[in-house]
């Protein structure tokens, strides 16, 4: 960890009912996939969560209400923030594995899909933000790369019972048009640097340095109610908006 405290925006993903499996132990209450992203203004291009198949989870009571799913580590971390209905104390109402997750129908702000669903991700780290992730393809190369490789690779999907209408269906939504990398800038910076998959480590922090200062810097919004301001005057605004309107929450570690 920095020295620095990184300030995240928590995504709230609302599971879909009824419950199935595990979470059947869950029914009635608003549960979550929480997910930690510095990029709250991409959201509008979701197209699946991402949880680490072997992670460990939990289900959080943070207040009356709401139900998070994340790492122990970051309920800790949450509950010392204001998140926890014990102050200072994480609940766990449900231990469970990534695997537990897989296949979950989601619904989350902003994006133009009614549903997504929680897919593998293998390079999740559990001692980062809350161990879920959302997943941006068209804006983010982990994400597109980590996409790609499901949908090119059925054995994949068999590995992990992902099922093909989790992930097929699903197109890139070009949400940002940066000028020297058009409308998915993601895409074309993994097809540049020759990205393999999502292990390729070092391409992939290539392609994260060259795309995340120009999208913030030189982007332009293609949709949402801020279409056509740039990246750098509506993060902010976009941000609040979620806030105030209980779709996510700020989360620091
Ligand atoms: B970002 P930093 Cl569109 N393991 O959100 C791996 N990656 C994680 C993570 C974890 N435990 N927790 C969060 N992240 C991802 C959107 C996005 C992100 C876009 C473009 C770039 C980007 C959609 N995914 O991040 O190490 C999340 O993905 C590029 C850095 O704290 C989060 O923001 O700087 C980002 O990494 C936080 O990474």
């Amino acid at each position: 960890e920095g020295v620095q405290p990184q300030e995240y925006t928590l995504i709230k993903m609302q599971v879909k009912a009824p419950f199935t499996g595990k979470l059947t132990a869950l029914e009635g209450r608003n549960v979550y996939l929480a997910a930690a992203t510095l990029r709250p203004e991409t959201m509008y291009g979701q197209t699946n969560a991402w949880v680490l198949p072997d992670g460990q989870y939990g289900a959080y009571e943070i207040n009356e209400k709401d139900v998070f799913i994340i790492t122990e580590r970051s309920a800790l971390n949450l509950a010392y923030q204001n998140f926890s209905k014990v102050p200072e104390k994480p609940t766990c109402l449900l231990q469970l594995k990534g695997h537990d997750l897989i296949g979950l129908p989601l619904s989350s702000p902003l994006t133009s899909h009614p549903i997504i669903y929680a897919l593998p991700m293998l390079t999740i780290l559990t001692d980062k933000g809350t161990g879920i992730v959302t997943s941006v393809p068209s804006d983010s190369p982990d994400d597109y790369m980590a996409l790609l490789d499901l949908k090119s690779k059925p054995a994949l999907r068999e590995k992990f019972g992902v099922k093909d209408e989790w992930v097929l269906p699903f197109e890139l939504i070009p949400i940002i048009n940066i000028p020297e990398f058009g409308d998915k800038a993601a895409e074309k910076t993994c097809i540049d640097l020759k990205i393999k998959s999502q292990n390729d480590k070092e391409k992939l922090a290539e392609a994260k340095r060259l795309t995340y200062l120009k999208g913030f810097t030189e982007g332009t919004m293609l949709v949402g109610e801020h279409k056509g301001a740039k990246v750098s005057q509506v993060k902010p605004v976009i941000r609040k908006m979620m806030l105030e309107t209980g779709q996510a929450v700020v989360y620091s570690e």
